[in-house]
């Protein structure tokens, strides 16, 4: 297997706006990141993956740009970036930038000349005649409402997936694929490391934008197989690689809804010249009920253990995976996979033993290395997520309970990543002086980085020694180690072996918060060469001890000796 830097990697993700603040206005900004640098650094990760900061009327918080070449004034000066590359280089950290190119902001001045037929801007958007009085086709956009919007200047409809406020770009044109080239070569020529690029499998739509299927009692149908990895999508993949991300050396990794192993493979395969890593969903759906984030499904291990196999067995030969178990979009992983409450810090640490022992390339979103919660507002008021708030009024509209809707919410509203990072007991817990944009989360006094820095047995303490075991010379195997999976038919543990080169290392990882007693077959493991290396629980190993039995949330590391 070839060997990468972004492959031995630990990437970070920062969400600016719930970081931290350094003057006082109540939302993040870059210079409250550099302030940070250190304890990123000691928390021992390589690469910071940076939401959107560029120029933004944050209808999406940042993912409707209105200027790539600015800064949201908000966040700071392009002044404050350079600075920021710089003190992130000296400390051997490197910055990967959102790349959100599906779709501006509806106030760039492209659109705002698109409306008016300047060129070269005319054909820079999706724009199309209505039919009789009625939008194009019957879509349903990603946070409610039709996908068309009519503009009665230019008197068409354009297509917007997200929020009316983001415009889908039209890749069809040249024009729009070589600006678009353009800016990334001037970021990179500004020395950024690479790209996470958003939802880059909707780039190219099916030209014939025929209707979608409707599910009973919906109002607008399923667009959706004819953008997903849409008919040009890796010919413009390919063509972006040649002339753009081929020149240099970066990490990129496409965020890619709903696609298969199959379909994912074609986006990182290294014969093919486009990605070095894809994004899935498929690890995130499998606590929700599918096609239905909102709604809640039980952990089944099986289903996790299958997705494990197929990706790596899809992927083993010439692709790369990432892995990540939370992100901006999606709740705290502690509360989806684990229990946050009765053993939040053993499930934190399990979970994170997971991420960082599959293959691929592990994903920390921020907060998660202290154990951070989701968040139970009462009221609605106390949102600030568009998709969050559009749904809420969708489904009063449709006459169901408040108190339904609200507990949908708890459960899914991508808010619940979003509130302040919790730096210590202090008011808003540490992370501003002034109010904050959204509401900290209230269990800050007890679980916050300051307390955990200094405690052996934080959730804290844990990442920082996962993170380094990981990197050790001699653990390799958790790199570029083949999977293979062990007692794969039992619905409690989840357990493998990596393999590299000679070394050997197992992991045996209690999914829920009972006891598991087990005897180890011969064969499958010889437990009289085994050597303890991480484990979030204290271990006493008796050599003659056949029977294995783990605690609630219970992960352990071997060297197979
Ligand atoms: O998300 C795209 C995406 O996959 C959405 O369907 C996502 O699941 C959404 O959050 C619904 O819950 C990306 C960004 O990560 C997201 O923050 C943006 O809102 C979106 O694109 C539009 O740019
Ligand atoms: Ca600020």
């Amino acid at each position: 297997m070839k060997e990468h830097w972004w492959k031995e990697a630990v990437v970070y993700q920062i969400y600016p706006r719930s970081f931290n603040d350094s003057n006082g206005d109540g939302i993040g900004d870059l210079q409250g990141i550099i302030n940070k640098l250190d304890y990123l650094k000691k928390l021992g990760i390589d690469v910071i993956w940076l939401s959107p900061v560029y120029q933004s009327p944050n209808d999406d918080n940042g993912y409707d740009i209105s200027d790539y070449y600015d800064i949201m004034d908000e966040f700071g000066s392009m002044e404050d970036m350079e600075k920021l590359l710089v003190e992130a280089h000296q400390r051997d950290i490197k910055i990967i930038m959102d790349l959100v190119v599906n779709h501006t902001s509806d106030e760039h001045e492209w659109f705002e000349k698109s409306i008016k037929k300047i060129e070269p801007y005319q054909d820079y958007y999706i724009w199309k005649d209505g039919k009789k009085g009625a939008p194009p086709n019957n879509w349903g956009a990603m946070f409610g409402g039709s996908v068309w919007e009519y503009n009665e200047e230019r008197n068409q409809y354009y297509l917007h997936l997200f929020s009316v406020k983001q415009p889908d770009l039209n890749w069809e044109n040249p024009a729009v694929r070589e600006t678009v080239y353009e800016m990334m070569k001037w970021w990179l020529n500004k020395g950024i490391d690479g790209f996470r690029m958003d939802v880059i499998n909707y780039i190219s739509k099916d030209q014939s934008y025929p209707d979608g299927k409707k599910e009973k009692g919906e109002k607008y149908g399923n667009g959706a197989p004819y953008f997903i990895n849409g008919p040009r999508v890796h010919e413009f993949l390919q063509e972006m690689n040649e002339i753009v991300l081929s020149k240099y050396d970066i990490m990129t990794v496409g965020e890619t809804p709903g696609v298969t192993p199959a379909e994912g493979l074609k986006y990182v395969d290294e014969a093919r010249n486009e990605l070095n890593m894809v994004f899935h969903f498929d690890i995130m759906d499998t606590v929700d009920v599918v096609s239905d984030k909102w709604e809640k499904d039980r952990l089944d291990l099986f289903k996790m253990k299958d997705i494990i196999n197929k990706w790596y067995e899809t992927f083993k030969k010439q692709g790369w995976n990432s892995i990540y178990l939370n992100n901006h979009d999606r709740p705290r992983m502690v509360s989806r996979f684990g229990d946050d409450e009765k053993y939040r810090r053993e499930s934190a640490k399990m979970l994170i033993t997971f991420n960082m022992t599959l293959p691929g390339t592990p994903y920390i979103y921020q907060g998660e290395e202290i154990g951070m919660c989701n968040v139970q507002f009462e009221s609605i008021d106390d949102y600030r997520d568009i998709e969050t708030l559009n749904r809420y009024q969708k489904e009063i509209e449709k006459g169901r309970e408040q108190k339904e809707i609200m507990e949908e919410i708890y459960w899914a509203s991508r808010d619940n990543a979003r509130t302040p990072v919790q730096w210590d007991d202090s008011e808003n817990a540490g992370f501003s002086n002034g109010e904050p944009w959204i509401k900290v989360n209230p269990n800050y006094k007890k679980i916050n980085a300051a307390s955990q820095q200094e405690d052996p047995a934080s959730v804290l303490k844990y990442y920082q020694d996962i993170i380094k075991l990981r990197k050790k010379k001699d653990n390799k195997a958790l790199i570029y180690g083949n999977y293979q999976p062990v007692l794969e038919d039992d619905k409690q543990v989840f357990s493998y072996l990596r393999k590299y080169n000679g070394e050997k290392i197992f992991v045996i990882l209690n999914f829920f918060g009972y006891n598991w007693e087990h005897n180890l077959e011969e064969g499958i493991i010889d437990y009289n060469h085994l050597e303890l290396i991480i484990s979030n629980y204290e271990v006493q190993i008796n050599k003659k001890d056949t029977n294995f039995s783990l605690r609630p949330y219970e992960a352990r590391v071997y060297r197979v000796k």
